[in-house]
């Protein structure tokens, strides 16, 4: 079997979205996610007039020099743009395998080590009591992990939380200016939880992510201030540039700590899961595809480290179903985030997997499971958005 075309398309149903189909000879096709949310044109480039000239007349099936290929030929090695490209070749390539050899993708994975994979999702509200309303609903909808995030008092917005039914990070236009203010914040979300807690009892897991947004010893005292409401995790606590940063936020605190979502390479963990500073990476396929987060996952398996992947709606379902395979094989996956899509992206991608009763199941179609729609698709043209800045109240810019 030879690679006879490969073909980017790029979407707006509902949000932007980047998707790489590789056809064969034999007549069996691929997909894979090329999404980089607010930077989507860059890696159909990178796609388009890089990498699918590079693929053509290839054997599909040699998946991993196909991958050493791309990441080392290239050169210039990892960075976001690049880890997407390479992570939509990699899953539409597993794709391809896994329907030539007519079994679901799981199965080239070592084969299913759960029925099922916990998933959490997210709660937010404007004031404590519409976010317990909302983890609320979300407990009786099934859900047994939910993340919660609340507007802080005295701040005009906060990122993650909406009045809309349905958040979406990325806004239309340029890039909107958000507010922010640690000490604020830091007073605010003990009460939060301390609240939640009393409030759902101790049979659901409670999730927070701080978007990075403070520094290590601050990341500390919120931690050791949220200990007594017992989080599965804290996220992106600190900024994960500076890997020993979280040396600081371990040695002040037993709450959880995940990180990862903006990291594209095992590089970017090598020293938090050595010295073992986190207890989540939450690396996507994003980070290089299946070949490269598989590696990624045993290397944290021998720290004691589990997988935790960024599920956020802004990876297409595609990343979804093939995401799905990848957590019902590995053993330390421990949950994977699930923010449903919108009914006009669902439409876009016709899929086999399923959510009831808090967890995910995956496609038993053989392949992820996820297609694409292209005449539809062709409805919904790029439309520019971008995810926000973050200012702190004196005007500097902070992380978001
Ligand atoms: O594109 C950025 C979003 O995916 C991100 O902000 C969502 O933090 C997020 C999460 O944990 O899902
Ligand atoms: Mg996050």
């Amino acid at each position: 079997m030879r690679i006879s075309d490969a073909k980017v398309f790029v979407c707006c149903p509902g949000r932007n979205f980047v998707t790489l189909k590789i056809y064969t000879d034999s007549g069996v096709y691929g997909l894979g996610d090329g999404t980089l949310n607010g930077r989507e044109l860059a890696v159909a480039s990178y796609l388009r007039d890089h990498i699918v000239p590079c693929l053509i007349g290839r054997d599909p099936s040699q998946i991993e020099d196909i991958w050493q290929y791309l990441y080392k030929g290239a050169y210039w090695r990892k960075g976001p743009v690049t880890m997407t490209a390479i992570a939509a070749v990699d899953v539409a390539l597993w794709d391809i395998k896994a329907k030539a050899l007519d079994t679901p993708l799981y199965n080239l994975l070592g084969g299913k080590v759960r029925d099922r994979v916990m998933v959490y999702g997210h709660a937010y509200g404007t004031t404590i009591e519409k976010t317990i309303e909302d983890v609320n609903r979300h407990i009786e909808s099934g859900y047994v992990a939910v993340r919660a995030q609340s507007a802080i008092p005295g701040l005009s917005s906060t990122y993650g939380v909406t009045t809309a039914r349905a958040y979406e990070p990325a806004q239309k236009g340029l890039p909107a200016e958000h507010s922010w203010s640690s000490e604020k914040y830091l007073a605010f979300v003990p009460t939060l939880f301390e609240q939640l807690r009393t409030a759902v009892g101790n049979d659901v897991h409670l999730l927070h992510d701080v978007h990075h947004r403070l520094t290590p010893i601050q990341a500390a005292s919120l931690g050791r201030a949220l200990e007594p409401y017992r989080l599965f995790w804290m996220e992106d606590a600190t900024t994960g540039e500076l890997q020993e940063g979280f040396r600081i936020v371990r040695q002040h605190t037993t709450t959880p700590l995940a990180v990862g979502e903006v990291f594209d390479t095992i590089w970017d963990v090598k020293l938090l899961v050595t010295e073992q500073l986190v207890d989540y990476l939450r690396l996507s396929l994003r980070a290089g595809g299946i070949s490269a987060l598989r590696k990624i996952a045993s290397f944290a398996e021998m720290y004691h480290v589990q997988m935790g992947s960024h599920g956020a709606s802004d990876l297409s379902p595609v990343t979804m179903g093939a995401a799905l395979h990848f957590d019902s094989a590995v053993h330390n996956v421990a949950i994977q985030e699930y923010m449903p899509h919108s009914k006009e992206t669902l439409d876009v991608f016709p899929r086999a997997y399923r959510f009831a009763d808090g967890y995910m199941h995956p496609a038993e179609a053989p392949g992820h499971g996820v297609d694409f729609d292209e005449a539809l698709a062709d409805k919904y043209p790029y439309d520019p958005a971008y995810l926000p800045v973050n200012r702190k109240l004196d005007g500097t810019l902070w992380d978001w």
